[in-house]
């Protein structure tokens, strides 16, 4: 099988391919020799999953997109001989973060996730497919980190609960509670309606930038998932 065949397969779903890599012994579970990341960025995504679910299982559902995007992608990796791997099942969490930045097309960003040389921090992954196969990957283009020429770094001073604690050049330290205690508040209502303040602080890909459904969809998910403590 070729790449091209798995890319073709997988923008059926409106997910995409986010590149792949052979990993070593030990890197993934199992012993497959490629390893495919599938995401999400832009709105396709959003417009499969919005009607493919109705508004009422996607409102009510504890996690209605993990619940398609199994659907979907279990499909997928049985069409193609390869076994479908999900960011979702845990903890223990598979390194999915780890797997986007061997694929040579993301940078660690000050704020946790991953930047994109086009979708900024507007991308996300849904699962992985394992091959047992050696499959050809294409060549990345080139790119650099585009956090590193980011003189300003905006992401870390935009949160409004000060959820981030930057750290020089290191990954700040983000305090979840401050996070989801605010997003819930009054005040925080721009959060929860629009999505992380800090991630639409960033200049690079805001034209991706999930719409106010998505959005608000992601917030009242990771708020239900997250209540506040202390
Ligand atoms: C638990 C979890 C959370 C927790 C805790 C996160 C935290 N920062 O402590 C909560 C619920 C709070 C959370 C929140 C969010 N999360 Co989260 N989360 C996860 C989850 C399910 C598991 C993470 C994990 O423990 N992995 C296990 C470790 C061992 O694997 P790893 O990720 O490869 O870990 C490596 C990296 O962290 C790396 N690393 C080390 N130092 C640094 C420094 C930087 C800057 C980076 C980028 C990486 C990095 O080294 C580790 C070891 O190899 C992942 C999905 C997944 N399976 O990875 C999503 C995931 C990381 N989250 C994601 C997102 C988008 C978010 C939110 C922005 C969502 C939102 N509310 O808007 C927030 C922001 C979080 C933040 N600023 O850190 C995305 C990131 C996508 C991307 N572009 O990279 C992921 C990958 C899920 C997905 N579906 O794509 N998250």
């Amino acid at each position: 099988m070729d790449f091209q065949t798995i890319e073709d397969a997988v923008a059926g779903t409106g997910l995409m391919v986010r590149g792949g890599f052979h990993p070593a012994a030990g890197e993934i579970p199992g012993d497959a020799k490629t390893l495919i990341l599938v995401g999400n960025a832009g709105p396709a995504m959003w417009q499969a999953f919005s009607d493919a679910v109705p508004q009422v299982n996607r409102d009510q559902d504890r996690h209605p997109l993990d619940t398609w995007t199994k659907q979907v992608l279990d499909q997928v990796a049985a069409d193609l001989g390869g076994l479908a791997l999900y960011p979702f099942t845990g903890p223990p969490y598979h390194s999915f973060q780890a797997w986007a930045v061997r694929t040579g097309g993301v940078d660690a960003s000050p704020t946790g996730p991953l930047i994109d040389p086009i979708y900024g921090l507007w991308h996300a992954y849904r699962g992985a497919l394992a091959f047992d196969e050696l499959i050809g990957l294409p060549e990345q283009a080139g790119h650099s980190n585009p956090c590193e020429s980011c003189a300003d770094k905006p992401c870390l001073s935009a949160c409004p609960a000060e959820a981030f604690e930057p750290k020089g050049i290191e990954r700040a330290d983000y305090d979840v509670n401050a996070c989801v205690s605010h997003i819930v508040s009054e005040a925080g209502r721009d959060c929860f309606s629009t999505g992380c303040l800090a991630r639409h602080a960033c200049p690079w890909g805001r034209e991706y930038a999930y719409g106010s459904e998505q959005a608000a969809f992601h917030m009242v998910k990771f708020a239900a998932a997250h209540p506040r403590r202390g």
